[in-house]
């Protein structure tokens, strides 16, 4: 089996990668060009995968990606992924993460269109959510940019699967996050700070809204749920969550509690990481993807922000002088 992945070099792209290749597939990333290679998150495997120089701007060149890949799947997860960002550059933001759709849709329409294909839409089309939890039939009431952009991606799928009989399919994934998240997003933002408060690298982090609700799972489970989606009779989108909520705030409590740290000596609350507009809270349902996909989360949430915290510290330590207990001497390494 060869699969075609978009967005190989980012946080899903390099776990989704390692997947298949363990399931014996060979797999094909699409990059883009840049002045500094970006590939950390995908070294460790970079010589048992190939290469392919794209962009979701350009027709031209993943039309070429499809026809020299010849894939049996492609996994369209590239995309601009940060929500503040959506809100500053809204037009690159539509043709990235929207109009990036139909133009690999349209790529395999032309070029393979016997491939199967998952697009990864997002929890974020619920943004402002008129029902919870949510499941593959709650309306959608984006807030942002980002989600505005991912509900037309969403719908073009669904269009092109019924106007082609394509086998083309959503997952819409709920927060999923990993040692390997961008350094932005809150949760990595947090990991991060702790490791460095607790190294005495600063003394302070500065966060936003610290009663947001998200669902949280851990990016390597649902990247499983990606490639189950793939190999069902069927096309069918899938809501893939926890069915749990936490705050920002319990995030912050169980980080900082993990190094042995309370975070109200250390958090502090900034205006600056406000959005225009929130998203307040996020809750899946997943109970499709449990009983058609036989999918389940493996890592609870608290084993994750650890996981998280474990990485942060390990990664940081050598820029420290301190001597610290890490409280972490029994755990595995990730
Ligand atoms: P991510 O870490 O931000 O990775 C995004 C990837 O897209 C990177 O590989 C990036 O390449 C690539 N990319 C961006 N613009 C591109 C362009 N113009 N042409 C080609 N490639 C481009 O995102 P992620 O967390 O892995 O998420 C994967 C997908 O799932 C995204 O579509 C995201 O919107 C969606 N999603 C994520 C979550 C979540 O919680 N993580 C939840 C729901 C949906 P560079 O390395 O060159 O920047
Ligand atoms: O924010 C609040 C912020 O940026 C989560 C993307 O992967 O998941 C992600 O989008 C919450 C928000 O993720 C800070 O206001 C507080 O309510 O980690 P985030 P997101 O916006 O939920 C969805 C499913 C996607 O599809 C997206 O691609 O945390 N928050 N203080 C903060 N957020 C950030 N980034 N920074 C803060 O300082």
């Amino acid at each position: 089996m060869r699969a075609l992945i978009t967005g190989i070099t980012g946080q899903d792209g390099s776990y989704l990668a390692e997947f298949l290749l363990s399931r014996g597939y060979e797999v094909w990333g699409v990059v883009r060009r840049s002045s500094s290679e970006n590939f950390e998150r995908i070294q460790h495997i970079r010589d048992q995968i190939k290469l392919f120089e794209a962009d979701l701007l350009d027709q031209t060149s993943l039309t070429r990606a499809v026809q020299s890949a010849r894939p049996d799947e492609v996994y369209n997860l590239a995309a601009q992924s940060f929500v503040p960002t959506s809100f500053v550059q809204p037009v690159l933001t539509a043709e990235f993460t929207g109009i990036g759709v139909a133009r690999i849709l349209e790529a395999i329409k032309n070029a393979a269109p016997k491939a199967k294909f998952y697009q990864a839409s997002s929890s974020e089309m619920f943004g402002k959510v008129l029902e919870t939890p949510q499941t593959e039939k709650t309306p959608f009431y984006p807030r942002s940019p980002y989600g505005v952009a991912k509900v037309y991606g969403h719908y073009l799928t669904v269009n092109y699967r019924e106007s082609y009989g394509m086998f083309a399919v959503s997952g819409i994934l709920f927060n999923h996050e990993s040692p390997r998240r961008g350094l932005e997003f809150v949760t990595r933002k947090i990991t991060d700070g702790v490791a460095k408060i607790k190294l005495g690298l600063t003394n302070e982090l500065r966060l936003g809204n610290l009663e947001a609700r998200r669902d949280w799972g851990f990016a390597g489970d649902y990247v499983r749920a990606m490639w189950l989606m793939l190999q069902q009779n069927e096309p069918k989108d899938y809501v893939v969550a926890t069915g749990k909520t936490h705050t920002v705030r319990d995030f912050c409590e169980i980080a900082f509690d993990s190094v042995g740290l309370n975070y109200k000596d250390h958090v502090v609350t900034d205006a600056a990481f406000l959005r225009p507009a929130e998203v307040d809270q996020l809750t899946g349902c997943p109970k499709r993807a449990e009983k058609e996909l036989g999918w389940k989360p493996e890592v609870s949430f608290s084993e994750m922000v650890e996981m998280m915290v474990r990485a942060d510290l390990k990664r940081l330590q050598p820029q420290s002088t301190r001597v610290v207990n890490l409280g972490f001497a029994k755990k595995a390494a990730v």
